[in-house]
């Protein structure tokens, strides 16, 4: 996709009636709501409060809505910058969405993604914006930016600033939360990035002022004790790996209270048996109180979404993908199994 000829300059890549669409939107209206996806990650929360941070340095009365509570991990991005939580304040944020002129959605592609918050987005009567990098986004936006090709939201929202001429009003806070943005949905930069305009919009957020060591260390190596101890506890004890090249980590709800399980703390956990040179599918399953959670990563030709979406409701990117199973554990590792046979008559 990227032709060594394009690389010397940073192309424009925003569809030109889109990014108009969008100014048009923005410039017509005071109050604007934007939001992200449940269990929000580093570039759904950095992405949405970067480009919230932005509006209100261009006059505008910008207000974040995350559906679910941030895990502790994500919390160092919010230090200082207000945002309402759904699931923690239903009344007070239905009335900023009832009140709001124009909505805009980042980081998910269709508004299943967004819990209880979503009737209060469908039924809204405003404009709605789609900024996104997952597949398939939904027809029901008046304005859609959605490029599946790029590595994050946060990536794609430094893009639009530059191409829409807004970049007088970056400053270090929306640069550092772009950055972790870009930084957590890549792994730093390991997955999802391998074309050379990540790093050209990496450098650029470094131009103003950012603390790298520190939003490194907060980001990707900061972990509490007791997700410490689980991930090590999970490896040792709860980790199967089959023919040398598939690993399965199962935790069920009694590993979880033993280790005092908390949103986050299961975190990337999924992501250690690939770095076993043969391992290049990994995948974990956690016994939620609603449903078996799945995740998934791989490396290489398999496609971990696909998986995930036949299998386990869900979807996500090539390498890195998730779902979930309704049923018991038992029946979601038969399933596992069950394509494990299938990738194996492949291999
Ligand atoms: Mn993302």
């Amino acid at each position: 996709m990227w032709s060594k000829l394009e690389i010397s300059m940073f192309r424009r890549i925003i569809d030109t009636e889109e990014l108009n669409k969008l100014k048009e939107a923005v410039a017509k209206v005071s109050r604007i709501v934007i939001t992200c996806h449940k269990k929000a990650d580093g570039d759904a929360i950095g992405s949405s409060l970067a480009l919230c941070l932005l509006l209100r340095n261009i006059g505008k009365n910008a207000t974040v809505i995350i559906p679910d509570q941030l895990p502790g991990s994500l919390t160092f991005i919010t230090e200082g910058i207000d945002y309402v939580t759904f699931s923690r304040n239903e009344v007070m944020a239905s009335n900023i969405i009832r009140n709001t002129q124009l909505i805009m959605s980042l980081d998910y592609n269709n508004f299943d993604r967004v819990d209880r918050m979503k009737p209060w987005l469908v039924d809204a009567k405003v404009p709605k914006v789609l900024i996104d990098h997952h597949l398939n986004p939904s027809d029901c936006f008046d304005v859609k930016i959605s490029h599946p090709e790029l590595s994050s939201t946060s990536e794609l929202i430094y893009r639009i600033v530059d191409e829409a001429g807004w970049m007088d009003y970056m400053d270090n806070r929306v640069a550092s939360c772009l950055f972790v943005g870009i930084m957590t949905d890549t792994g730093n930069l390991s997955w999802s990035s391998s074309y050379p305009e990540v790093y050209y919009v990496m450098g650029k957020l470094m131009e103003f002022g950012i603390d790298k060591p520190y939003l490194y260390k907060m980001a990707m190596d900061t972990v509490p004790m007791n997700s410490l101890l689980l991930h090590s506890y999970a490896l040792l004890n709860k980790t199967r790996v089959i023919d040398g090249k598939y690993a399965l980590i199962v935790l069920d709800k009694d590993d979880l209270e033993k280790y005092d399980y908390k949103t986050g703390d299961t975190e990337r956990l999924v992501n250690k048996p690939l770095s076993v040179k043969d391992i290049y599918w990994s995948t974990f399953m956690r016994e939620d109180p609603d449903c078996i959670k799945v995740s998934m990563r791989s490396e290489g030709d398999l496609a971990v979404d696909v998986l995930c979406a036949n299998y386990f409701n869900g979807g996500g990117h090539m390498h890195a993908a998730a779902g979930e199973f309704h049923g018991s554990l038992a029946d979601a590792i038969a399933i596992y199994e069950k394509i494990v046979e299938e990738i194996k008559n492949k291999d």
